[in-house]
């Protein structure tokens, strides 16, 4: 034990926790997975780009207009370590070229649903195997669904990959390439999406509470995060010289549009919400609702599976003893029959004994009564 001579009291040491995890989180790393899901062309690549302040699309070849017709979607994941002050990070992007983009897009969202899907079925396995301490998280974390700017809301196809994904990931959608739309348009857009979500009962990722004793600031940050879903943001994958700052945006003839400019849109907002205040709740999220969802939806399969195997064995077991017992009587015929013989031969040797000592009693005239006692019937009944 020692003693806090600014506290002038004793401790024990346990307030050093926070830093230890702090310690072990740090050198651990993180990690995080966001997946981008959208039509072709409406910028997720730009966007994640200018996200993580990367090139993660250098070498991509924009497929022809008859490869995309018959085109279904493809996932590609890309993986980046990046570090911060110290602070590692393994950043993974799922991207999906070719989302909407055939002539038949019903079924656009089977492939990124099969995708999370089988990053939950993983982790169960793992976590069920040996080797549970180094496991790999691949969980998608969140998944940034971009609505095309030039529409009046959702179409059906939004609806139907977020009614199908809603329940596995945290849905957060953004309206792509808001610098082509006024600011009344997207304030439109934005009450128009919140509407659509709200009559399809389409859960989107919903941000904790604000606790009570958090300072003024960090409120009216969070309150202002809360009214800007869904983001409207600009993704650009050039630095502009504005007036002597370096810039990310967009260049048109009446002027620059600036990514991170929080007046021009929500890219700020955005990035603040997915890296610097609620990644980690995202990772809860994921981790205590959906995969708890996914895992009780296996455990309960498993289990009846079991009982079906059960079941089936107690079925096959009955139907083993039938066909047995149905097989008996045909058990090898000549036994059965020699035994009757036998039967028969001894019941007839004593009947014979029978008639000889009844005709040496008559002949002694000593033959009992036909009332008779116990003892002669029970000779007739042997
Ligand atoms: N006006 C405008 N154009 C953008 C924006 N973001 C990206 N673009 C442009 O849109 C085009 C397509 O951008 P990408 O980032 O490749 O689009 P994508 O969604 O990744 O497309 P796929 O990979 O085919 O699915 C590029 O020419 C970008 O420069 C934006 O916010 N506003
Ligand atoms: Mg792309």
């Amino acid at each position: 034990m020692s003693f806090d001579a600014e506290t002038n009291r004793a401790y024990i040491g346990f307030a050093t926790l926070p830093e230890q995890v702090h310690r072990k989180s740090v050198k651990r790393g993180f990690d995080f997975t966001l997946m981008v899901v959208g039509e072709s062309g409406l910028g997720k690549s730009t966007l994640v780009n200018a996200l993580f302040l990367s090139d993660l699309y250098r070498d991509r070849r924009v497929p022809d207009v008859a490869e995309r017709v018959r085109r279904t979607t493809s996932i590609e994941r890309k993986v980046m370590d990046i570090e911060e002050r110290g602070v590692k990070l393994r950043l993974t992007i799922v991207d999906t070229p070719g989302f909407g983009d055939a002539l038949n897009c019903e079924e656009s969202w089977l492939a990124c649903c099969a995708y999370v899907d089988e990053q939950f079925r993983q982790y169960f396995t793992d976590e069920s195997g040996l080797n549970r301490r180094n496991i790999q998280d691949n969980r998608v974390h969140c998944c940034l669904y971009f609505i095309p700017p030039y529409g009046h809301g959702l179409r059906q196809l939004d609806l139907e990959f977020m009614r199908r994904l809603h329940r596995k990931v945290n849905l957060v959608p953004v309206i792509a390439k808001a610098d082509t739309l006024t600011a009344a348009e997207v304030r439109r857009l934005k009450e128009r999406v919140l509407s659509d979500l709200e009559e399809a009962q389409i859960q989107i990722y919903q941000f904790p509470e604000c606790d009570s004793d958090e300072d003024e600031e960090f409120k009216q940050q969070d309150r202002e995060l809360k009214a800007c879903v869904p983001f409207a943001v600009v993704g650009a994958s050039t630095v502009l010289d504005v007036g002597g700052r370096a810039v990310r945006g967009r260049s048109y003839p009446w002027g620059v549009v600036e990514v991170e400019n929080p007046t021009h849109c929500d890219f700020a907002r955005l990035r603040t919400m997915l890296v610097s205040t609620h990644m980690q709740d995202l990772k809860d999220v994921t981790q205590d609702v959906h995969y708890e969802n996914f895992r009780a939806q296996c455990l309960s399969q498993m289990s009846l599976a079991a009982a079906a195997a059960a079941a089936g064995g107690r079925e096959r077991e009955r139907s083993k003893l039938k066909r047995d017992s149905a097989l008996e009587p045909a058990a090898p015929p000549g036994d059965t029959d020699r035994l009757l013989q036998q039967k028969e031969e001894e019941i007839r040797r004593m009947q014979n004994m029978l008639t000889q000592m009844q005709e040496q009693l008559k002949a002694q005239g000593r033959l009992p009564s036909p009332k008779g006692d116990g003892s002669r019937d029970s000779i007739v009944n042997v």
